[in-house]
């Protein structure tokens, strides 16, 4: 029954594409020591945070993993080895749209600042939506969004001197 085949094929065909689609990572490269390609369960399973964020309407509260931690599991110096050429480096953050901003370390690292940068990846306790998500940095302190990169897919370190 040529349909019934048809219909069988279509299906496989289906289940294959599925099977294959790249779920989304952040992928961590550049002057770094250890290059890393993280998913949203190893960004579940890294320590953790939350932030309040007020918006025009409501505060929303965001829950994810300290950039800091991130950059910490990519082997970049922290707290008192942050110093030297490292202090001339800088963190590229790279949207799925090609939205771009920097970070200097020592603005996400604990021994220079209280306030925490995170890697968002859920608003009110729920995953980030299409135009957000997956992952989207929500960044304490700074009066204007415009560094709340969304739909993160990269982390760039460019380090400017060795
Ligand atoms: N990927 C991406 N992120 C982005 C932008 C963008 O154009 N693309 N715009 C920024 C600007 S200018 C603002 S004000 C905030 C607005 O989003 P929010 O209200 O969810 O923080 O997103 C920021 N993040
Ligand atoms: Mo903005």
């Amino acid at each position: 029954m040529p349909a019934r085949r048809a219909c069988l094929i279509l299906l496989v065909v289906l289940a294959c594409a599925w099977a294959q689609a790249p779920s989304a990572t952040l992928t961590v490269g550049g002057d770094v020591k250890t290059p890393l390609t993280l998913t949203a369960r190893d960004l579940a399973d890294m320590p953790r945070a939350t932030a309040q964020l007020k918006g025009e309407k409501a505060t929303v509260e965001y829950t994810g993993v300290p950039v800091h931690e991130i950059l910490k599991r990519a082997g970049l110096p922290a707290g008192k080895d942050l110093h030297g050429t490292a202090l001339a480096s800088y963190l590229l953050v790279e949207a799925k749209d090609g939205y771009q901003v920097v970070f200097a370390l020592p603005e996400v690292d604990p021994a220079f600042t209280d306030k925490v940068v995170l890697l968002a990846d859920a608003a009110d306790g729920k995953p980030l939506g299409e135009g957000q998500g997956p992952f989207r940095l929500v960044v304490p302190g700074d009066k204007r969004g415009a560094r709340g990169a969304r739909m993160v897919t990269r982390f760039q370190l460019v380090l400017l001197r060795r």
